[in-house]
């Protein structure tokens, strides 16, 4: 799920409506030695770009099969939920006692994934619940004729997808993978932490020391790949994620902005009457670095968000790490989700560990 869920439904159906006549008109000259010549100059970029052994490629390729049911999931419509409709989807009893279970059995690997990267415990757990439910749905699809058919037979998106495709097959080379047999997403997303192909390449780690970086079906190179994820996109060891506000819409209106790059300063927001809401923070601080709200100073950059409710709106400022989850999915729906669940995996953690120190003396 990695990066792609987040493109906007409004603009992929301009895309579409753009694209459609013109293509049409193209593909009408020939359709099938288009996609030959496509193909062609996808081997030779493997070849050429890659140092791609040449027979390998064409093998591989001429395994890939077009899938209709893999564009029709990409072209359904994608309805921006409001937050009220879309953390109830995430943030239900079921998650989150799978999570404590999980936690439960992974205690000594997830300790050593936040001794290295910084990533609490609580905030892996609550990707790996939110991206596969603990690897129980990986995807069904095929992912090399997922990442075929999108980078060869859907124009809105193949320039990114081909570029996936060629991750797909040098990650299969690399770790020894049938890359036509590995499971996927539509989108091309693998295993526990649903890392698409370039990001398995360049994030995954051998947690384990098995020689192999595993995220198919090894939670514990799943757990280190997605802190070392976090880690190499900036994630802050023991800084806070985000906090709640008050805030009246006319307030909030002028610091509203699509970006979610952190850029005012916590004291220009205060200048502007807004303000923390501790009351609310307090319920989700437990032990964490997001109890210090005390601590904020004017000059911590911040991001105001707004989260729609059935009456209003939920405010809260994100910090640089709220920032990093947006790089894991790009939506600050996904994020607010992903903290959320990790405060309500810290408190059942809390519990957890308090029993497992007395069952120790
Ligand atoms: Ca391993």
């Amino acid at each position: 799920m990695a990066i792609l869920i987040s493109f906007k439904p409004s603009l992929r159906l301009v895309v579409n409506a753009l694209l459609v006549i013109p293509f049409t008109v193209i593909t009408t000259v020939s359709s099938a030695e288009t996609t030959t010549d496509k193909e062609a100059a996808f081997i030779e970029n493997m070849v050429n770009e890659h140092k791609f052994n040449r027979e390998t490629a064409q093998q591989v390729l001429n395994r890939a099969e077009k899938d209709q049911a893999v564009i029709d999931a990409i072209k359904r419509p994608w309805e921006a939920k409001p937050w009220h409709q879309y953390y109830p989807i995430f943030l239900t009893e079921k998650r989150l006692e799978k999570g404590l279970a999980f936690y439960q059995t992974h205690r000594t690997t997830l300790a050593r994934a936040e001794e290295k990267y910084g990533v609490p415990a609580e905030m892996i757990v609550a990707i790996l619940g939110i991206e596969s439910f603990y690897g129980t749905y990986k995807g069904t699809y095929s992912a090399l004729n997922a990442l075929y058919t999108l980078g060869f037979h859907y124009p809105p998106r193949a320039s990114f997808f081909k570029k996936e495709l060629a991750q797909l097959l040098m990650l299969a080379n690399e770790e020894q993978f049938d890359a036509s047999a590995l499971k996927s997403s539509y989108a091309g997303a693998l295993g526990w932490g649903q890392f698409i192909p370039s990001s398995y390449r360049h994030y995954a780690v051998d947690f384990d020391n098995d020689g192999v970086r595993d995220l198919l079906n090894n939670p514990v190179d799943a757990i280190g790949s997605i802190a070392n994820y976090f880690k190499r996109n900036g994630w802050q060891r023991g800084e806070a994620v985000a906090f709640p506000v008050n805030a009246t819409s006319k307030q909030a209106k002028p610091w509203l902005r699509k970006s979610l790059k952190y850029r005012e300063t916590f004291g220009q927001l205060q200048q502007a009457g807004i303000n923390l809401n501790v009351e609310t923070a307090q319920h989700y601080a437990i032990d964490s670095p997001d109890a210090q709200w005390q601590n904020i100073g004017q000059k911590s950059s911040v991001k105001l968000l707004d989260f729609a409710q059935p009456d209003g709106k939920d405010y809260w400022l994100g910090l640089k790490n709220f920032y990093v989850i947006t790089r894991y999915n790009h939506s600050k729906l996904y994020a607010m989700v992903a903290f959320q669940f990790s405060r309500q995996l810290a408190m059942g953690i809390k519990t957890i560990d308090e029993k497992a120190q007395e069952n120790a003396i």
